[in-house]
């Protein structure tokens, strides 16, 4: 039997800074006329480009261009190994991490490091196999992807070893 390392495999969480500009249209007709000859002067290259970024500015201080910002919080690269004597019925070779816990929108990547091919199908709340995520059998150091966009507690099972049952945590 082929004996791999066991590895440890870290989330790495990044900040996605979400920037979206909009129109208050109500208040459209209310941009200035010096706002409107400075965007054609800019274009013209009669004024210079901080001359033109304060008439912007002036804009979003009057709420005329509605900015909005949103953080939010992605976990790249999460990934659930499949080890060495995850097939064996055993106390030991538990999926790695168990119940691997992430927010909505993160994709998660399983590796088979184990030496004999298993798959990834996903369960109902009741132990039944349903079509959500399902992977083909999957070869030593195979992967398998999927992402997950809404909250919940979701459970897996590889159905050539029935006895191995993972969760994934959404939230
Ligand atoms: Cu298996």
């Amino acid at each position: 039997m082929v004996q791999i390392p066991k590895k440890i495999i870290l989330p790495v969480m990044t900040l996605a800074i979400l920037v979206s500009f909009s129109a208050n249209f109500a208040s459209a007709e209310t941009v200035p006329e010096w706002v409107k000859n400075n965007a054609l002067w800019y274009g013209q290259g009669t004024i210079t480009e901080s001359e033109f970024l304060n008439a912007m500015k002036f804009l979003i201080e009057q709420g005329i261009l509605v900015v909005e910002i949103e953080q939010e919080s992605i976990i790249q690269d999460a990934m659930i190994a499949i080890p060495n004597g995850n097939s064996e019925m055993s106390a030991a070779g538990f999926y790695l991490p168990l119940n691997l816990e992430i927010p909505v929108g993160s994709t998660v990547t399983w590796v088979n490091d184990d030496s004999v091919p298993h798959n990834i199908q996903s369960m109902d709340l009741k132990g039944n196999v349903i079509q959500l995520f399902n992977s083909p059998p999957l070869e030593t150091g195979d992967r398998f992807e999927f992402t997950f966009e809404d909250e919940g507690v979701y459970k897996y099972v590889c159905t050539f070893h029935p006895w191995r049952v993972g969760m994934v945590t959404v939230s």
